[in-house]
């Protein structure tokens, strides 16, 4: 049974702010640093929990708030295979985190093991991880203290980035299996990583330098190590890397700020030269923008609908030169924020499924292709091969050596490439492979379709949970009314399209637009917002 007496003390050190209602959203919880312990002290439970409830299998919990601002922090759990954690126990999650006092947490939890059938007496595992962010050595702490009131084994993996510690969670789980994934250290990922690009780039020139924008955080740390590891097979620059200056992290710089703000970061002006390219992770470097300049000083960006068009076709070349391309399949998944101009040109090429915004939706459709490639506008993304594809490519006998190289290369991607979330610094290496293989610059990459001009916005409702939306959250059906006004709306717009959708991150509600030029997107976007105010 529970040891009730040693919960009961441990949750009297960790109380839950009175007047705050937290929520496991598609992030998991994320909130102020400052509010979090609580929440902190009762996740450090639950993984212990959902470890007995998969027969003490690994869980991992990491401890970040990715592109959000430094004060904010969070925390989500990742399963076993190291994807993101099944949705029921999202719920269970909200639940427990929102027991207003000691008592009635621990009857919660009683409720909980008793309804789940939670057996206690199996072992319990737990991986845990931090981003640089100022709050997070105390989080981390009142994570053991839930750790170790579950009298649960805790295994601290110390400052990394967020697919680190997924591939850890994978890793630990598949040793000495016929599915080992890798080393279970940051150093075994990135041998594994790094050993694959050299394979796949041997030969070939190497790449100019590349600048990568670190965000001032964990990246950083993991970009410097990699970098190490790479030597000259391409020599990585990592900016914006203080990750001890206070209010740096996220500010101006990153995968985010690139995206939303369609700008270079001002800190990189001078660094990045005509006919440059480089890229910007987010905080916890599991998102990934590429950009380049051209030889006009014009900036162009290239996005997660880039990056997965880039990739697919590189992908579906070599099934095509390896004789598999009738065994082996590339699909694409994709969200509602993807630029039209990619959907328009991925689907005349490729199956694409429209999935709702979050993680885990694109990776689980991803897993019904034989190679799933799935990426957010935002540059969050990964590519997927089904455990028969990897069977197909191990047995599989190539009749000439190109074709033979062809199915090295495919192996050798699947080595290079973190399947169990979307890791920056994987994808990084990704696309330096295949514009290394094309021999692209960022302008040839950038050519085979054009981003139509778009316009994001959030706007601040009083209650966004009235917002409720169809159709893979393009079609609103509450509040009553709104979706005919947005359609009318978007009929005045040549190549318009808009939809309205509640973030599952923040306390707002997005606006999406499209149009056939920048003034009519933004004139869209701010029509439609004036519609939910
Ligand atoms: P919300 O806040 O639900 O829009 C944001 C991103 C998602 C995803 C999650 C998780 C946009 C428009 N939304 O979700 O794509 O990355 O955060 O971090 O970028
Ligand atoms: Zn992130």
């Amino acid at each position: 049974s529970l040891a009730v007496d040693r919960i009961r003390s441990l949750s009297d050190q960790h109380p839950k702010p009175s007047n705050i209602h937290f929520q496991y959203g598609t992030a998991g919880f994320r909130t102020l640093g400052s509010i979090l312990d609580s929440v902190m002290f009762r996740v450090g439970i639950l993984a212990a929990l959902r470890s007995k409830k998969l027969d003490g299998k690994t869980i991992g919990v990491m401890v970040t708030a990715s592109h959000n601002p430094e004060p904010d922090n969070g925390v989500k759990l990742v399963d076993p295979r190291g994807e993101m954690l099944e949705s029921a126990w999202e719920v269970h999650a909200t639940v427990l985190a929102n027991a207003p006092t000691t008592d009635a947490f621990i009857e919660a939890l009683d409720t909980f093991v008793r309804t789940l059938k939670i057996d206690l007496s199996k072992p319990a595992k737990v991986v845990y991880a931090r981003d640089t962010r100022p709050s997070g050595p105390a989080l981390i702490s009142a994570i053991e203290d839930g750790i170790n009131a579950m009298d649960a084994e805790g295994r601290d993996a110390g400052v990394t980035s967020t697919p680190v510690l997924h591939y850890l969670v994978r890793a630990i789980n598949t040793k000495g299996t016929k599915d080992e994934y890798g080393e279970d250290s940051e150093e075994g990922y990135l041998r594994k990583l790094t050993v694959a690009f050299k394979k796949l780039v041997a030969g070939k020139p190497a790449p100019p330098p590349l600048l990568i924008d670190c965000a001032n955080g964990v990246g950083a740390q993991v970009a410097h190590k990699l970098a190490e590891h790479l030597g000259d097979a391409v020599r990585l620059i990592p900016v914006n890397t203080a990750t001890t200056t206070p209010g740096a992290l996220n500010n101006s710089c990153g995968a985010d700020f690139v995206k939303t703000s369609q700008k270079l970061p001002p800190s990189l002006n001078s660094q990045l030269t005509a006919g440059q390219r480089g890229c910007s992770l987010d905080g916890d470097a599991d998102r990934l923008i590429y950009y380049y300049m051209d030889s006009r000083n014009q900036f162009h960006m290239l996005d997660g609908d880039k990056i997965a068009a880039l990739v697919a076709a590189f992908i579906v070349d070599l099934t095509k030169a390896a004789g598999l391309d009738d065994q082996i399949k590339v699909g694409i998944v994709q969200t509602a924020y993807a630029n039209g101009g990619s959907t328009k040109y991925l689907s005349e090429r490729l199956p694409v499924k429209c999935v709702p915004t979050g993680v885990k939706h694109l990776h689980h459709a991803a897993e019904k292709y034989d190679v799933g490639v799935y990426f957010e506008a935002n540059g969050h993304g990964t590519v997927l091969f089904s455990p028969e594809s990897l069977e197909k490519l191990s047995s599989y006998e190539p009749s000439t050596p190109a074709q033979s190289t062809a199915l090295n290369h495919i192996i050798n991607l699947t080595q290079l490439i973190n399947q169990t979330v979307g890791d920056g610094l994987s994808d990084m290496l990704l696309v330096e492979v295949v514009l290394s293989h094309k021999s692209y610059s960022g302008e040839e990459w950038d050519s085979s379709y054009v981003d139509l001009p778009n316009r994001l916005v959030k706007v601040v409702v009083a209650d966004r949970n009235i917002f409720r939306t169809e159709d893979a959250e393009r079609r609103l059906i509450s509040p009553p009314g709104i979706q005919a006004k947005i359609d009318e709306l978007v009929r005045r717009y040549e190549g318009g399209r808009s939809f309205v959708r509640p973030s599952g991150t923040e306390d707002v509600v997005r606006v999406y637009a499209e149009a056939m030029n920048r003034t009519q997107a933004d004139e869209l976007a701010f029509r439609v917002a004036g519609l939910i105010y």
